[in-house]
């Protein structure tokens, strides 16, 4: 029996499985009944490895084919009828030519096989934010991934009754062809479409696909925001809370920025962190005028390299249960799981994320080829494990937010923290965010581009016309939250990092948390308000920038030093971007501010 009436849900499943033509369609309902039996079924096929029940209960290893381990941002297309309507920096299609040329690829590709069908939502059923997707699939791995990720289930149907709408999503696994991989979002349709991909980001539909670029198009016309950021909230000592977006682009850190473990003293003192979201933010006006951040998601889709109890204890204690790796390395010992740096030493059975045994001899550090895990292996865990999530995981109205934090790697220029002067200076340093690539996405890594907002690869629209949506959302706030710049991998002339980060962070979190209330000094300069070194608490600090060379107030006064030669060139860079990427449709406060910059640095 079919578990809805609503009709649009059923032609959507109907329409799909004539395409595809699976040999059985499966709803899925979310029950432990139905996961388990599909956790066996991919154990069976051997979707999934079994790893050891007592030291990882309910834990399973899934390895990707290896032209298949990131998202590929150069076959993600925003098909808008209008060109322009997807802007300069989006790929895009006619939505046309993407429905044939996808249904040609799809056309009969389920046979033999099982189409699922997962309703899901984003965000808490009932809630004001809350939006529903069906995705379909042919990958059991994308069903156990949905499940921990997003809220699925009849819940889910009921919530849409006889007529709801939702987001249509279709993936088809294909033959996993790289040249025929396309993940195609049709904004006006309210549609994705994925195809020849079963990894992550590219799959997962309710994630990056609907969560950012199909919401980020609807924000705009209905008045909110979907961003790439995470939320944490910190309790000061006298209890009072406060809670913080921030927006790093993939990679840089923000699963262990929302999960971070102050240092001792602070721990001592009373403070607390607490993590609602680590990667994605859906953001409203709220009854006070105040910006309202909710998590759509209900997992943690993190990086497993460099994760060990030291660097993200919080990351680390939330996969040890309920947990999907995929791509880490495979101990053999124990069926347990490995990545580089988990572990100082090397353990000496590993299978490799390829399947093939690994040499800990051969391994370099340096030479990503020699690794056991591949740099973008992920675990997905449920939000629930993670010892510090907040009580206000599952709230219905969201957290306000005091705070929005931007940051990008950036190895020189851009100092530890800054603050913008005011809500259209903050978009204008959001706008003019670079980073260095990272291994989320297909291609070389380590090189600065252009990343406004760590939006580059997620708005589902055109980016001119996404700063222009920030600049009217400030226009409805009446008390907006300040914004911040922050920037963790400043580095020596030997390339080593300055500023130890992780638990550290907590004394720039303070900084800019009391800057919000106005209990702490700052000095202006040419690109906004910079502390002075003494505003930053510094005690206990205990970290080697390089052998022998303790962290120590002169390298923080050179990590917040700003440059004014180096600024001048960057507002260059900035100008070269707007004018020879974005082109058209900026704002004309962002000008302003690129101006202001301008004259500062002379
Ligand atoms: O693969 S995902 O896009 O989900 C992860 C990321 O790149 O942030
Ligand atoms: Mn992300």
């Amino acid at each position: 029996m079919k578990p809805t009436e609503n009709k649009k849900v059923l032609d959507f499943v109907e329409k799909s499985a004539e395409l595809a033509q699976p040999d059985e369609i499966v709803w899925i309902d979310g029950s432990e009944a139905q996961t388990a039996e599909l956790k066996a079924k991919a154990v069976k096929s051997g979707e999934l490895i079994k790893l050891n029940e007592k030291l990882l209960p309910d834990c399973y290893l899934h390895r990707t084919k290896v032209n298949d381990v990131a998202r590929v941002e150069d076959r993600t297309f925003i098909c808008t009828k209008k060109r322009e309507d997807a802007g300069p920096i989006n790929y895009w299609m006619d939505p046309k030519q993407a429905y044939e040329l996808t249904s040609e690829i799809a056309r009969g590709s389920m046979k033999g096989k099982t189409m699922y069908v997962i309703p899901y939502s984003m965000g808490v059923v009932g809630s004001d934010f809350a939006k529903i997707g069906i995705e379909v699939t042919d990958s059991v791995y994308v069903v156990l991934n949905m499940n921990i990720m997003t809220r699925v289930g009849n819940a889910c149907l009921k919530a849409l009754g006889k007529d709801g709408d939702f987001i249509k999503g279709f993936h088809a696994s294909c033959d996993i062809d790289a040249e025929k991989r396309y993940i195609m979002h049709f904004p006006e349709d309210d549609t994705i479409i994925s195809v020849n991909s079963a990894y992550g980001g590219n799959v997962l539909l309710g994630k990056k696909c609907f969560a950012l670029r199909i919401a980020s198009y609807l924000g705009r016309t209905e008045g909110w925001m979907a961003e790439h950021m995470l939320i944490l909230g910190v309790t000061f000592p006298d209890g009072e809370k406060k809670y913080v977006a921030a927006a790093f682009p993939s990679a840089c850190g923000k699963t262990n920025l929302a999960m971070l473990i102050p240092p001792e003293h602070y721990l001592k003192k009373g403070y607390k962190v607490e993590c609602v979201g680590d990667d994605i933010a859906w953001i409203r006006v709220g009854k006070d005028g105040r910006l309202w951040a909710v998590n759509p998601e209900n997992g943690f889709f993190g990086v497993a390299p460099g994760t060990n109890e030291h660097s993200n204890y919080n990351a680390l204690q939330s996969t040890k249960r309920g947990t999907i790796f995929t791509n880490v390395a495979l101990n053999t010992d124990d069926m347990t799981v490995w990545w580089e740096g988990l572990t100082k030493e090397l353990p000496q059975h590993v299978i490799d994320w390829t399947g093939k045994p690994w040499n800990p001899e051969k391994f370099d550090k340096k030479d990503k080829s020699t690794c056991a895990a591949h740099p973008n292996s992920r675990f997905t865990a449920p939000a629930k494990n993670c010892p510090c999530v907040s009580p206000d995981f599952d709230s219905l109205t969201g957290v306000p937010l005091s705070a929005i934090i931007f940051g990008g790697r950036r190895a020189s220029t851009t100092p530890l923290v800054f603050e913008s002067r005011d809500w259209n200076h903050g978009v204008f340093i959001g706008s003019a965010m670079s980073s260095e690539t990272t291994a989320a996405a297909a291609g070389a890594t380590g090189v600065l581009r252009h990343d406004p907002m760590a939006m580059k690869p997620f708005a589902g629209y055109h980016m001119g016309d996404y700063f222009a949506h920030w600049i009217e959302m400030g226009k409805k706030v009446k008390n907006p939250p300040k914004i911040f710049n922050v920037n963790w991998f400043r580095q020596d002339k030997d390339g080593n990092f300055m500023w130890p980060g992780f638990g550290d962070n907590m004394r720039v979190l303070e900084w800019i948390l009391k800057r919000c209330d106005g209990k702490v000094g700052a000095e202006e300069t040419a690109i906004g308000f910079v502390p002075r070194a003494e505003d930053i608490d510094l005690s206990e600090m205990d970290y080697e920038i390089s052998a022998g060379h303790p962290f120590g107030i002169e390298d923080l006064k050179e990590i917040l030093k700003v440059d004014k030669s180096l600024w001048a060139d960057e507002a260059k860079e900035i100008e070269g971007y707007y004018k020879g990427t974005i082109k058209d449709r900026i704002p004309a406060e962002l000008w302003d501010c690129l101006e202001t910059l301008k004259n500062n640095c002379k």
